[in-house]
């Protein structure tokens, strides 16, 4: 079933650096791209590709948006770190920015989705004993199996993925993990008084877009209310307009304790993720006991600005909202014997594809990118459909065309 690969010697000569001199810790589509704008991506040979993975949905403004870029390099001209050890004229208006734009008391930034994710952790540790007056040390935060919250030692431990975990121990304690989208499981963990959060994404990206039951999340919130339990939402993945919401739990009119995105948060620019949260929960970190030497560095305040301006200004959760049923509508309108189910919100959603050999999947990804498109499996059968959020209809008809022509390569 595998489709033979001719690729070009440019191409070629940038794999083979990257076989040799870099780890091996990725398999990626065979393609090396050498530029962006919007919903596009250019290879080294100058073919030209709809980017339907959005670099895992951290680029839904548009590869290079022109504005963005205008942000970034008059603050780089600038000054573009501090440390936290003064200050800069910068984070206090990203500070006050952020905060109001999702209504918070305040935000503690960081960089990775993952380092946001740990910050949600240790802040709702240190509320449960300084606040909730849990016993020191005994803390448990409720997690759903499926999840992918990051990859460092802790969040791995809390991970039902084996690759994830796989000698990789010891784990850290203090984690319990039931079914997602199971109320009864999750009010049945939070008997335990030791609980302190539930951490939990809205939709479950890496699972393969599993978007959990109407009423899960608001009943879920409602539970942990009446437990004295924390909310804890990561939108790293589903925020951001990526949903057709400006942020996945807004389906729900769910107001998440704690707040955590990443991502998109700078457009695809540099890393830059941030945990918002009301004052009972963040003032219990105090001076020194958190942090990270880019955390809320000047460029990243300013290019975070700009990237929540764009999503209002450019409409973007509306057309996410818009152009996913329409991609949905059409996906399913095919018809293929090989797409088993089509599932997402707004401009995240994923096929399953059923065909009786596995590689089905990555076969498929590779004929999208014969055909221009850029799509990855995830878990197997699952392929990915999360362009930018500016893409427009008469686009996503033609990838849809895209997506037909490349079916035929399972037949
Ligand atoms: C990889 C996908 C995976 C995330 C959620 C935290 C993080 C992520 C909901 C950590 C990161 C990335 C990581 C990347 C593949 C991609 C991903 F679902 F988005 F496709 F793995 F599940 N919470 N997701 O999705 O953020 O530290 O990476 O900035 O590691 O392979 P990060």
């Amino acid at each position: 079933m595998h489709s033979a690969l001719t690729l070009s010697s440019q191409s070629q000569y940038f794999l083979d650096l990257e076989s040799k001199y870099g780890a091996h810790n990725y398999h990626p589509i065979p393609v090396v791209l050498r530029e962006g704008r919007g919903v596009y991506v250019w290879d080294v040979d100058g073919n030209r590709y709809y980017d339907f993975l959005s670099g895992y949905s951290a680029v839904n403004q548009g590869h290079c948006h022109p504005a963005l870029l205008e942000a970034f390099t008059q603050q780089a001209a600038k000054l573009t770190l501090t440390s936290r050890a003064f200050h800069s004229d910068v984070l206090g208006e990203y500070a006050q920015f952020i905060t109001s734009f999702f209504g918070y008391d305040k935000v503690l930034p960081m960089n990775t989705g993952v380092e946001a994710v740990e910050t949600a952790i240790k802040l709702c540790r240190k509320w449960a004993y300084e606040v909730k007056g849990i016993e020191d040390g005994k803390a448990v935060i409720i997690v759903c199996e499926g999840n992918f919250h990051g990859r460092t030692s802790t969040v791995i431990s809390f991970s039902s993925d084996p690759s994830a975990r796989k000698h990789f121990g010891p784990y850290t304690p203090g984690f319990k993990a039931i079914p997602y989208n199971d109320m009864a499981a999750l009010a049945t963990a939070l008997q335990d008084k030791n609980v302190a959060g539930f951490l939990v994404e809205p939709i479950q990206g890496e699972a393969g877009v599993l978007v959990p039951d109407d009423g899960y999340l608001s009943g879920a919130k409602s539970l942990c209310e009446k437990a004295g339990v924390l909310f804890l939402a990561d939108e790293i993945q589903t925020g951001l307009a990526r949903t057709g919401r400006m942020l996945a739990v807004d389906h729900e009119n769910v107001r998440p304790d704690i707040l955590i995105l990443g991502k998109a948060l700078s457009g695809g620019m540099m890393p830059v993720s941030a945990v918002l949260c009301d004052d009972e929960i963040m003032l219990t970190i105090q001076p020194g006991e958190h942090g990270s030497t880019y955390g809320g560095n000047p460029l990243a305040c300013k290019v975070a600005i700009r990237a929540l301006e764009i999503l209002k200004e450019e409409r973007m959760t509306e057309n996410a909202e818009a152009m996913g049923d329409l991609l949905r509508k059409e996906l399913r309108a095919l018809n293929s014997p090989f797409i088993k189910q089509v599932r997402g919100k707004g401009l995240l959603n994923a096929i399953v594809i059923g065909h009786e050999h596995k590689d089905a999947a990555w076969d498929l990804c590779l004929a999208l990118k014969e055909n221009g498109l850029l799509a990855k499996p995830t878990h197997g059968d699952k392929i990915r459909f999360a362009p930018p959020l500016v893409i427009t209809e008469e686009q996503i008809l033609e990838c849809v065309g895209i997506i037909r022509k490349s079916l035929l390569c399972l037949e």
